[in-house]
């Protein structure tokens, strides 16, 4: 959903769903042709009413209340304060512009509708048919005949299926794609060992080397590697070859399907580009930072963002100024990330023995401290603890627990540690240690060499000196995003970007656009099916809610106490399907998905709990996993019937 200024028509008259803008309506290759008024009505019908659409109104209001929040901010800013923070963008404008590395070429790959172009190939009968991967739940993917109906990823198939009722929808596989990935990379290895997949079906490859080694031009290169992974693979992929990553991911969306497209490594070059290019087209400018910035400032091209230099600078963080100024510029990554994770960090203390049960635990919550201050200085998570007790008589006792969200403070720390003294005591102890493993390197400067320049830009806002924003470090830690603790005492945070506006700025997104979150150094023979437990390749996310608040107790939990969050970074932990982390926006619809799913059955338990406990308060699931969100916090209305399914959810209210 989006404000009516931005919806094109009178979203509140007789046509509301023209400013009901869920990711559904948002345009994916090959659905340029659609009927996107058709597909806003129907999705809108279809979700009018439900708990889903609830959700999505209340989101919808918290960013409508930062649009009027910005705006007020930007008609009090005095003449004098607008020079000053041209001044200060000017600056940083010269300072990123001379990071600029022109010497690179990078080629990004994108398979054409994976999913669905590998279940073709196995079954050639689907050949021009419409058809999605998913379920009725939750699609992957659609392919391009599907797509023209405005079917596409992260939809609800019944959705899917009112658009498109010829639609053919088939279970995800997959192994099957996961072999298909492993022969692509196998051909991207040949151009570069390194490239980095960030995805099944997308990768990164830095063709500098091989276009001087075979002096031949970056195009050739592009076409020769498109007509090989054809060849080993059956499926077509689009190319897109520039300086940078950032540039390089855009390109390979112009010509979908089955074709590339080539920005030369030009400055000149770029800045034309750059021009008209509409903000959304960059990754990590998703919905909202859309809407933002188009509602607050007029920016609606890439270009744009240096022209409103100095009110971004006024409103948003160093972060979030860096990263819009850096898409103003063209700039990205150009160096391929190092990844070179700690394995683990310890914190042990001897002491006197002892089998006095509350001074080891006070022990236990210095050692859990000092390592999570450890921790904290180098900007890690993990997700393995393990005890480590020295009895009096000298025997080395080792427990450990693997959770299933990355944890860093000190309270998180003792908590799970003191579970694990419990089960060991009465017992007479002379050291006592903590470790932690199986990190989550949260630490943006930790990838990419550019953003070690860009901590030392602080923000002095005149009114509100450099008083930093009140931000908890577990409210960084969200969907899909590298997280960075340090980020609330190291840079002043605009008030403005607290909250919603921060989860959708920064960090993720900014670490999005330069390819420093989800990044792997993959080689064929690695695994990348998202299965295996590995601490250095799995990065799991935690639920945002709409507030962008997370933290293990906020975690999206359905009924039977699962718990949302990204298998290696890939799979949802819910329900199987896979999401891969750019898809920022995708992954916000399907947790909310899951949140409607779970209320659903929230509201159908209550009932049998109505009937059976009248008299005592329930305590809902839903105040559980949802700590703040009001409506969250709203007694469920009981409702007639026993479990409504999914579908018939969404639809309630047209029925009721
Ligand atoms: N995927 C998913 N859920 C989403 C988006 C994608 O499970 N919301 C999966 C299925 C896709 C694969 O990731 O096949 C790659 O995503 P892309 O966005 O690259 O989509 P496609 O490859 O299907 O189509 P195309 O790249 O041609 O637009
Ligand atoms: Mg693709």
């Amino acid at each position: 959903m989006a404000t009516s200024s931005s919806g094109g028509g009178n979203g509140d008259g007789d046509r509301p769903w023209q400013s009901y803008h869920t990711v559904y309506t948002n345009a994916k290759a090959g659905m340029d042709g659609v009927d996107k008024e058709r597909v806003q009505k129907i999705v809108y019908e279809m979700s009018k009413g439900s708990k889903y659409f609830e959700n999505e109104k209340r989101k919808e209001a918290t960013i409508n209340q930062k649009i009027e929040d910005l705006r007020a901010r930007c008609v009090l800013l005095t003449d004098e304060q607008i020079s000053f923070y041209q001044t200060v963008a000017d600056k940083r404008i010269i300072d990123l512009e001379a990071s600029r590395d022109l010497s690179k070429t990078w080629l990004h790959s994108d398979m054409d509708a994976f999913y669905a172009a590998v279940e073709t190939l196995e079954n050639p009968s689907l050949k021009g048919k419409p058809l999605a991967v998913g379920s009725m739940s939750m699609l992957c993917t659609a392919n391009y005949e599907a797509r023209k109906f405005g079917v596409r990823a992260a939809m609800p198939g019944f959705i899917a299926r009112k658009l498109c009722p010829d639609l053919i929808v088939v279970p995800p596989n997959f192994q099957k794609y996961t072999y298909y990935s492993e022969l692509t990379r196998k051909v991207f290895c040949n151009y570069d060992a390194d490239f980095i997949a960030t995805s099944l079906d997308e990768a990164y490859v830095n063709i500098t080397d091989i276009c001087n080694d075979k002096s031949v031009s970056s195009e050739q290169i592009a076409s020769e590697l498109r007509n090989t992974i054809y060849e080993q693979t059956g499926l077509t992929c689009s190319v897109g070859v520039a300086p940078n990553r950032l540039l390089a991911k855009v390109c390979s969306d112009i010509n979908k399907p089955n074709g590339q497209f080539i920005l030369p490594n030009d400055y000149k070059a770029i800045m034309t580009f750059i021009s008209s290019l509409p903000i959304r087209k960059v990754g990590g400018i998703g919905k909202v930072t859309e809407h933002l910035l188009r509602d607050v400032l007029g920016i609606n091209t890439c270009e744009q963002m240096l022209q409103k230099s100095a009110y971004l600078c006024a409103l948003f963080s160093e972060h979030s100024t860096d990263f819009f100024l850096s898409i103003g510029l063209g700039l990205g990554g150009t160096d391929t990330p190092q990844h070179k994770l700690r394995k683990s960090m310890s914190c042990e203390r001897t002491f006197a023995a002892t089998e006095d049960e509350s001074a080891l635990f006070q022990k236990l919550a210095d050692i859990a401290e000092a390592l999570s201050n450890d921790m904290h200085e180098e900007g890690l998570c993990g997700r393995t603890l393990t005890l480590k007790l020295k009895t009096s008589s000298f025997e080395v006792r080792t427990r450990a627990t693997s959770l299933h969200t990355y944890i860093h403070s000190k309270e998180d720390i003792l908590a799970h540690a003191s579970k694990l003294l419990k089960a060991e005591l009465p017992l007479s102890l002379r050291l006592m240690g903590l470790r932690m493993s199986q990190f989550y390197d949260v630490k943006p400067g930790h990838h990419d060499p550019m953003q070690k320049t860009l901590k030392n830009f602080i923000i002095k806002d005149a009114s509100q000196s450099t008083s930093c924003g009140s931000y908890s470090s577990d409210q960084h830690l969200r969907n899909g995003a590298n997280i960075d603790p340090s980020a609330a005492e190291e840079s002043c945070l605009s008030k403005y970007e607290s909250g919603h506006l921060m989860a959708v700025c920064e960090p993720e997104d900014y670490q999005q656009s330069n390819q420093i979150a989800p990044v792997k150094v993959c080689r064929p023979g690695n695994d990348a099916s998202g299965t295996k437990d590995n601490a250095d390749e799995c990065v799991p996310q935690v639920h945002v809610d709409n507030e962008g608040r997370s933290n293990s107790e906020q975690s999206l939990t359905n009924q039977n106490g699962k718990m949302l969050w990204w298998i290696d970074d890939y799979i949802c932990s819910v329900c199987g399907a896979e999401l891969p982390p750019c898809f920022i926006e995708e992954r916000q619809e399907h947790s909310d998905y899951h949140l409607a799913e779970m209320l659903q059955k929230e509201e159908s338990l209550n009932n049998r709990r109505g009937l059976l406990q009248r008299e005592r308060p329930v305590v809902s699931l839903v105040d559980k996993i949802r700590p703040v969100g009001d409506v969250a916090r709203k007694k469920l209305k009981t409702s007639k019937g026993k479990f409504i399914p999914i579908d018939a959810f969404f639809n309630r209210s047209k029925k009721d």
